[in-house]
């Protein structure tokens, strides 16, 4: 068995992360950093610690299904994806392009081990909620984790799926991009969600709420969600858009567009400070 990275080694591993999103985004001339850079902490622990996968063999029927509801973040699941040995870090920079693996949104058909094809925001809670009770159905092992965002909450598709989630005590585990941005601008604007972590505790939820930011505390939640697999349960992670590139932190306009060459240098120079230090 491999052993343990330590929590140093994975912020390593979610700076890398950040990188790369910095390079693919770059290289594309468009796409999403922002949620992609606040999400690195939470997918290096995903990838390098939580899922039970293999990533040399991606379809093994045992591996844990990591569902993603905001499939605008793609980037940071193909660099955690690529970066922990499913296919080469260079096929990265193919991200977006035509006949590529890399849809900006992704697709099943194209990728093993992508679950569910997102880009409409709002449908990955029902397709985790069914996965979920289908694993249990067949007495299978794996779990089921689905990735979701503040902004998708006004979805009512999703509230449909939390409310069967708790009728049929569904396994699955659920966390949330919380980082109070949306495509728009910030949420509180554009159609303020009030606490998510609060609304999903009235519908029955077993949740919490951590820094999106602080290895530990992400490993520790993720390790403890495991262990339970009565009901549905959410983390709600609070992150920081554009986390590491310090002109992109907390500012709506990286939502969804790509750094020119000049600041694509400047990026990819602090986070290889993060790296150095
Ligand atoms: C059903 C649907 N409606 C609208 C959109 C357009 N859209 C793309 S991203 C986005 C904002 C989503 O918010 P969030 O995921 O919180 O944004 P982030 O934190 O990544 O900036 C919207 C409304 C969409 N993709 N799907």
């Amino acid at each position: 068995m491999a052993k343990k990275l330590t929590d140093s080694e994975i912020q390593q591993k979610a700076n890398e992360i950040r990188r790369e999103v910095i390079r693919m985004v770059h290289a594309a001339a468009c796409g999403h950093p922002g949620g992609p850079l606040g999400l690195a902490d939470i997918y290096a622990v995903l990838f390098f610690d939580i899922l039970n996968h293999r990533p040399e063999e991606p379809d093994w029927d045992g591996r844990d299904r990591l569902l993603i509801s905001n499939g605008h973040v793609s980037a940071v699941r193909y660099a955690s994806m690529a970066l922990s040995g499913y296919f080469p870090v260079e096929e990265l920079l193919q991200f977006r392009q035509l006949g590529s693996r890399l849809q900006g949104h992704p697709s099943t058909r194209y990728l093993p081990s992508v679950e569910n094809s997102s880009g409409s925001l709002g449908q990955g809670l029902s397709n985790a909620v069914g996965l979920s009770l289908g694993a249990r159905q067949q007495k299978k092992d794996y779990r089921v984790f689905v990735a979701m965002s503040d902004g998708e909450c006004g979805e009512g598709m999703t509230w449909e799926a939390a409310q069967a989630a708790v009728h049929h005590k569904a396994p699955v585990i659920a966390f949330l991009d919380n980082n109070g941005i949306q495509i728009d601008g910030f949420t509180k604007d554009v159609l303020d969600l009030g606490d998510l972590e609060k609304k999903f505790a009235s519908f029955g939820w077993k949740t919490r709420r951590e820094s999106g930011h602080d290895i530990a505390a992400i490993r520790s939640s993720f390790a403890e969600c495991r262990q339970y697999d009565e009901g549905p349960q959410m983390i709600v992670f609070d992150t920081i858009l554009g986390k590491g590139v310090s002109y992109m932190e907390n500012d709506p306009g990286w939502h969804g567009k790509a750094p020119n060459d000049e600041l694509a240098e400047k990026a990819l120079k602090e986070i290889a400070e993060s790296l150095a230090g």
